[in-house]
């Protein structure tokens, strides 16, 4: 039997890399050095993408392709698949839920306590000597018993809330759908700005989408303030970044933990100058277990689309 034809958007470890090669014939976008002569040769062949959460695949990738019958997302967020272009021409998408659902909350949560106890400087501190030199580390802020704001209770923001709950932090939240009945024991507050108005911490946890798009307002960051520290583990356009930049810059926010940025992996250059950001690379899903757990589901969307068997995890 033929394989089938796949445009494979951007690079995987070699464990998915040597299986996807096993089973369907793997056309590399990221190795072609003109990308659109690229997929105007390899269109036509093409029945499935597989691409990364941050990559998805765009209007004109889906037009270059007229048999594509699925995409595969290595990633829970599909925000950068042009969804309504596969949805007109009935193509299937996938995503990976649920696997990597505890190791982004976990990144949040430990960027959120590095960054309140300075431990990233703190540690440079030890190295260059300067504890000897010139005594004991400054004195940072208290993380338990603060008052903590979640942004998006799905499965992350819920698995947030759930570790918080252990350092005491009084936990409020807001999502568009209204308050949920696994999260009665804390409080809903459906307006983003009442919400960062009452908490030290605000996590950003809202899987992206137009109507998102700068959720993250002037207005939302100003109400957090000067005290505040802003935790995104989302996607960037989920934060007016201009704006944040802006209110870090001048002290109208306190501190800011961020795993996603506007054109990453090129991240505005003014992030690097800011002494109060805790900047990550965009690596909440990176422990070995879940991005094998990823790969894993991504080969098993497509194999069972091409077996015509239902598909584990759908998103169209
Ligand atoms: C990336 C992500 O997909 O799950 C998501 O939506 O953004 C990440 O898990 C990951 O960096 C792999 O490219």
């Amino acid at each position: 039997m033929t394989k089938p034809h796949i445009l494979q958007v951007g690079p995987y470890p070699d464990w998915d890399q040597g299986p996807l090669d096993h089973e369907f014939h793997m056309h590399r976008l990221f190795d072609a050095s003109d990308r659109a002569a690229f997929l105007a040769s390899v269109g036509p062949q093409v029945r499935g993408i597989a691409t990364r959460g941050e990559l998805g695949a765009n209007a004109a990738m889906i037009a270059a392709c007229p048999n594509l019958e699925v995409i595969s997302v290595y990633g829970v967020g599909y925000d950068a698949v042009d969804l309504t272009a596969a949805r007109a021409r009935g193509i299937r998408v996938t995503n990976t839920p649920d696997v990597l659902t505890k190791d982004v909350a976990d990144l949040g949560v430990a960027m959120m306590l590095a960054q309140s106890r300075g431990m990233i400087r703190a540690e440079a501190w030890v190295r260059d000597g300067s504890w000897a030199e010139k005594g004991g580390y400054p004195l940072q802020r208290r993380v338990w018993g603060k008052r903590v704001g979640i942004l998006g209770l799905g499965r992350i923001g819920h698995e947030v809330g759930k570790r918080l709950a252990g350092f005491d932090l009084e936990i409020a939240y807001s999502t568009a759908s209204g308050p949920k009945d696994f999260a009665k024991q804390w409080e809903f507050i459906a307006d983003p700005v009442a919400l960062a108005a009452r908490s030290d911490f605000l996590f950003v946890t809202l899987a992206a989408s137009t109507a998102t798009r700068h959720i993250v307002s002037a207005k939302v960051i100003e109400a957090l303030g000067p005290d505040g520290m802003l935790i995104n583990i989302s996607r960037a356009a989920n934060i007016d970044e201009e704006a944040l930049l802006a209110a870090l810059e001048d002290g109208r926010l306190g501190s800011a933990a961020l795993d996603v940025f506007e054109g990453e992996p090129k991240l505005n250059p003014r992030f690097l100058s800011l002494p109060n950001v805790l900047l990550q690379p965009h690596h909440a899903s990176g422990t070995f277990e879940t991005r094998k757990a990823m790969g894993k589901l991504l080969r098993d969307n497509l194999s069972a689309h091409f077996a015509g068997q239902p598909l584990p995890t759908p998103v169209l």
